[in-house]
């Protein structure tokens, strides 16, 4: 089975003491998994960034829980958003970047989701769900990530076919958090609902003029998801994301962040070659040959641009 190359490991009890984790955040109110079930409870300071998959510290007053602290979190799913970044969810083991056959499939979003999870070394798979719709070009740029060694799988969450292959990967061992990210309209909520029998998370129709969802999520939303081996993790169904901003990386993050850039690069005439305009770049002559996607490099390029607009202000 395909399971991502390095799924974190996570030593640490999942609770302890007064520590819980947060399921869903709603200005000051939370709900969050701790030893004495689903609590909810209210953000104790307006200082304190809370988000899905933080881990907790709470107290009692008077019956009521206040969350007094969060710990700091690993793997971290983070964007830029007006300027201002923008945690996301914490704690993340492992992101199933969702997409769909057809004109929702967008590689430059899916670019940017893969960079997000890689400079915070977040496993990731593919998945691709609408498997039952017309392929159209889907399968030329499945191809380029499976050459570049992401894991792609295929699904059709509405019918309910070949959904084995996303279970399994829910179930690899050292899973607890599982996040569903993609763009709005390809199928997140319906995947999370297969998982999850009675979630009854809302879903909406696509939109027949534009082939696009409209956010039918609103907000990140954690999920009790309980298997066989009773082992508890959590699932979370992002809302659509429409632009992914990547503005507060560092681009040298970024080069690194493209595998096929850093496998082609080692030939190019500078160690830390950009391959922009460098002489003897390796890459460039790479995507020249077809070896590498242009489309890949585009995606890499609107980001340096996007960084770099950033610093202008
Ligand atoms: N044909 C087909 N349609 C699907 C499949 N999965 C979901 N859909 C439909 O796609 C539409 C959008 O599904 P949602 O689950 O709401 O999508 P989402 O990603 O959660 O969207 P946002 O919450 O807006 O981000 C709904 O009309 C679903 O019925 C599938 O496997 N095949
Ligand atoms: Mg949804
Ligand atoms: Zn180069």
């Amino acid at each position: 089975m395909m399971y991502p190359s390095s799924v974190a490991k996570s030593s640490e009890p999942l609770h302890t003491g007064t520590t819980g984790q947060i399921l869903d955040v709603s200005r000051r109110h939370v709900s969050l998994l701790t030893m004495e079930g689903i609590l909810s409870g209210t953000i104790a300071s307006r200082a304190l960034d809370v988000v899905t998959g933080d881990r907790v510290v709470y107290e009692k007053r008077d019956g009521k829980v206040f969350v007094t602290d969060v710990v700091p979190s690993t793997r971290t799913l983070s964007r830029s958003y007006r300027g201002a970044l923008k945690r996301m969810g914490a704690n993340i083991d492992l992101l199933l970047v969702i997409t769909a056959v057809g004109p929702t499939l967008n590689p430059a979003t899916i670019d940017r989701m893969l960079i997000a999870a890689r400079v915070q070394n977040i496993p990731v798979v593919l998945v691709v769900n609408k498997w039952d719709l017309e392929k159209g070009e889907s399968a030329d740029f499945l191809e380029v990530y499976r050459k570049i060694g992401i894991t792609v799988v295929h699904c059709s969450a509405k019918f309910g076919q070949d959904f084995a292959d996303v279970q399994s990967l829910i179930h690899a061992p050292d899973v607890s958090v599982v996040a569903l990210c993609g763009v709005s309209g390809v199928g997140k909520s319906t995947i999370l609902n297969r998982l999850v029998p009675g979630a009854a998370a809302r879903t909406g129709e696509v939109s027949e003029r534009t082939g696009q969802g409209r956010q039918t999520t609103s907000q990140p939303r954690g999920f009790l998801y309980s298997d066989f081996d009773s082992c508890r993790r959590i699932i979370i169904d992002f809302p659509g994301v429409g632009f992914f901003g990547l503005s507060h990386l560092e681009k040298d993050k970024v080069v690194a962040a493209f595998d096929e850039f850093v496998e082609y690069g080692q030939r190019c005439r500078f160690l830390n070659c950009r391959h922009l305009q460098e002489p003897s770049c390796a890459v460039r002559e790479a995507i020249e040959n077809g070896d590498i996607a242009s489309w890949r490099y585009h995606s890499y390029l609107q980001i340096l641009d996007e960084i770099e607009e950033a610093r202008e202000y």
